[in-house]
């Protein structure tokens, strides 16, 4: 953990190295990535078998249960949840639901001056492809986070990929499939999955969007097929970026930092506070739970290699502006008046007002998408929304008249462009 005091002379210089530190692997994948594509597009079905047996090593064989989940599974694994843990899946589900269906955009259709009649109409994508991981970052609420949105925009098939790794199913997250009525589910998982997804197999039909997180290779194998089909936002490890007074308990703060340290060594916690003895307080707390914490080893790697404590002397004024340059994942605001904080942030992926608000909830049950921009990504992007599975047609309609208002301009345009077809098709009519 690094501490940094705003009065320090080299301040500046240290902070900027905060705000350019690169936490993500690019583990030199982009050859490999390049090659598992080719193979895929090639040979299909045969290079996803050949694949899946050396990196999951599970085999793909005649039998069609070996490649996909059945929906019976997921209906069991449902069944089998304790009621609690329904419940709370079943509520979750719901928020997000609701929350996503107020972001469905409304369609435009009007006449401009010249009576020209003007609009757009918003569709869903057909099909969506969703990438949920293999071991530790393998959610169910990280399913109903991307499926959710794909379902609210209309989208009539989702197809979920999925590694197997040994025939090891995360039953839970089969559970969240059946809860959202996905049942579509295949047992690949890596670039090979996403190249399956973009180009499409003899059994695995292409989509036209794919989301979901992933390791370095699935990350990489989206951002090259982007293009080809549409993809999400590429994300990094978590971060959050809490600003407090000393008026909050530092057993609260300290959770909230260490509830994303623990997702990865490679995620960032800071915590802006005009304290330092309350600053020291949450040091110390965190040290404390930390120890006890079933993820101590992720979360104490993160905190001591990325996490960072920033003493400023006017939080008010001087943490807004820190955390527009740290355009952070997640800002929490544990202060008296998070409001007018919040009118001064501008760049985050979420922002959570108030002391009663732990980041939590909103990775959970709040509604609002927890999957976010990373890395200073929200500097130019926003969370996963039913936007990313729709798209926009615009269209004109024009009757004699708006032609005569408007054509000739047209005709003028396209004979500077020296383009004589475009103004005969205006022309004509004319
Ligand atoms: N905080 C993560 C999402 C997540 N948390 C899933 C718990 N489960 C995204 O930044
Ligand atoms: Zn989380």
């Amino acid at each position: 953990m690094r501490r940094l005091t705003i009065t320090d002379a080299n301040f500046e210089a240290q902070f900027a190295r905060i705000v350019n530190d690169r936490r993500e692997s690019d583990a030199g994948v982009s050859r490999d990535v390049a090659d598992i594509l080719q193979k895929v597009r090639q040979s299909g079905d045969d290079a996803l078998r050949d694949y899946t047996m050396r990196f999951d090593k599970h085999p793909l064989t005649a039998d069609l249960t070996s490649w996909r989940i059945g929906k019976d599974q997921c209906k069991a694994a449902y069944d089998f949840l304790d009621k609690p843990v329904k419940a709370a899946l079943e509520m979750a589900a719901e928020r997000i639901r609701a929350y996503h269906a107020e972001q469905l955009p409304a369609d435009r259709d009007y006449r401009d001056g010249d009576n020209v009649r003007l609009g757009a109409r918003w569709s869903a994508v057909e099909a969506a492809g969703l990438y949920v991981p293999g071991g530790r970052a393998s959610y169910p609420s990280t399913l109903l986070m991307n499926a959710i949105p794909a379902k609210v925009a209309g989208v009539e098939r989702l197809a979920v990929v999925t590694p197997t790794p040994k025939g090891e199913m995360n039953a839970l997250v089969l559970a969240a499939a059946h809860l959202v009525g996905v049942d579509e589910i295949w047992r690949v998982g890596g670039a090979q999955a996403i190249g399956a997804l973009a180009y499409g197999t003899k059994r695995i039909k292409p989509v036209d969007v794919i989301v979901g997180p992933g390791n370095a290779w699935v990350a990489e194998a989206k951002r090259q097929l982007y293009g080809v089909v549409g993809i999400d936002m590429v994300a990094g490890p978590s971060e959050i970026l809490v600003i407090s007074d000393n008026k909050t308990d530092p057993d609260w703060i300290a959770a909230d930092l260490l509830s994303q340290a623990e997702h990865d060594p490679a995620s960032q916690s800071i915590l802006i506070t005009d304290d330092a003895g309350f600053a020291s307080e949450v040091e110390d707390a965190i040290d404390l739970l930390g120890a006890r914490i079933a993820t101590r080893r992720t979360a104490h790697e993160s905190w001591e290699k990325h996490g960072v404590i920033v003493i400023v002397d006017d939080l008010a004024e001087q943490a807004p502006p820190l955390a527009n340059r740290l355009a952070a994942e997640h800002v929490e605001l544990a202060v008296d008046d998070p409001e007018s904080y919040f009118a001064k942030i501008r760049h985050a992926g979420s922002v959570f007002l108030g002391r009663h608000t732990p980041e939590a909830v909103g990775d959970y049950v709040a509604g609002p998408n927890h999957v976010l921009p990373t890395g200073r990504r929200a500097r130019f992007a926003s969370g996963l929304s039913v936007l990313d599975f729709m798209k926009r047609t615009s269209f004109i309609s024009l009757d004699a008249e708006a032609l005569k208002a408007i054509g000739p301009a047209a005709v003028a345009l396209a004979e500077i462009e020296g383009l004589p077809a475009h103004a005969a098709s205006v022309q004509v009519r004319l």
